[in-house]
């Protein structure tokens, strides 16, 4: 080799040392994300907007790539996924979790949340709790955002829970497998993306999901009513591999927490907002959109309060730690509150 060339490969070699000793040379970092719910949805938005605003935050360092519908991998297998790193970041449903982590499944216990304030301070006195279970895991929380609250949807008008035994209840996760078998309704699992053609194929005659996957769903071609129980408000939480989190620059994860803490915010008003929009839009396609009655109301409570002390008892001292925060701070507040089976 000659002297020139050689001083060539030197001065080349020299170069790309500085270059990626001073980070300009560097490929930006992609996550993909994966979610099990579509595009179009409120969620589906903030997601995007989250992901442009770490991408200006990083300048273009950082960029997220989104997956969703379960194209990437199916919404249950999507912690897993995120875990083993097989997919750098997700967006679940929480209650998606509630197997390994029993805190998660305080989503779903019915009827201890009136509205999103309350949902927003369950979700604080959740959250360390959340956080440090899934940091054993090697996860990083970003943030959180609810459903709006869950109705109750039939083919039929129903007077008492016991007109839903026997039919065909549409369950998105175990949890509301098991609310619809406490009520002697046939669970049918059935994913987000999948309950426009369920519900076009008459295999399921009544639901417990949001006013807005109704509305995404055409639930009016098939389901009549609408009763707004508010039994629960289930948040999608989102989630990165922890190892690739802490691979960013300092600057760059204070970047994507702040684009987190950001769309936190966002994701909440914009859930509300969805939320009435979406009950008129029901009651505009004909359905009657109503509140439950008094013996509806006390025949859910009942079984809300079941399945309440249910969840108690398996998850143990850590419910308390959520439950009794949550409801000391609410009876602060406010004279009342919804207190939950085994709380009292
Ligand atoms: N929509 C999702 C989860 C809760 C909701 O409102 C679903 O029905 O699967």
């Amino acid at each position: 080799m000659g002297t020139v060339t050689r001083l060539l490969r030197a001065a080349a070699f020299a170069s790309a040392l500085v270059l990626a000793a001073s980070g300009a040379a560097a490929a930006p970092v992609t996550w993909r994300l994966a979610t099990g719910y579509a595009a179009d949805t409120f969620h589906g938005a903030n997601l995007r907007q989250f992901a442009d605003d770490v991408r200006v935050a990083t300048q273009g360092d950082v960029l997220i790539e989104l997956h969703p519908n379960n194209s990437l991998v199916k919404l249950a297998d999507i912690p897993a996924g995120v875990e083993s790193d097989r997919i750098p970041a997700g967006e679940v449903i929480m209650t998606a979790l509630v197997k390994d982590i029993p805190i998660a499944g305080a989503d779903s216990v019915p009827f201890i949340i009136d509205n999103y304030a309350d949902a927003r301070t369950l979700w604080r006195f959740q959250r360390p709790g959340i956080e440090k279970a899934l940091a054993a895991r090697g996860l990083v929380v970003l943030y959180a955002v609810p459903w709006p609250s869950q109705g109750l949807y039939t083919t039929r008008p129903i007077a008492s829970t016991l007109d839903l035994r026997g039919m065909n209840m549409r369950t998105y996760n175990a949890t509301t497998a098991r609310i619809a078998e406490l009520i002697g309704a046939h669970p049918v699992d059935v994913p987000m993306t999948g309950v426009a053609q369920a519900l076009a194929e008459g295999r399921i005659d009544c639901m417990i999901t949001s006013g807005v996957t109704g509305t995404e769903s055409r639930a009016w071609e098939h389901l009549k009513y609408f009763y707004d129980i508010r039994a629960w408000f289930p948040k999608n939480i989102v989630i990165v591999n922890k190892a690739r989190f802490e691979a960013l620059s300092q600057a760059e994860r204070k970047a994507v927490m702040l684009a987190a803490h950001g769309a936190e915010d966002r994701g909440w008003a914009a859930s509300e907002a969805a939320s009435s929009a979406a009950l008129r839009e029901l009651a505009a396609h004909g359905m009657h959109v109503e509140s439950p009655d008094f013996e509806i109301r006390q025949d859910l409570r009942r079984y809300g309060e079941k399945f309440s002390l249910e969840w108690v008892r398996a998850t143990g001292p850590e419910a308390s730690d959520i439950l009794i925060p949550y409801y000391t701070y609410l009876t602060s507040t406010r004279s009342g509150g919804r207190a939950p089976a085994g709380m009292h």
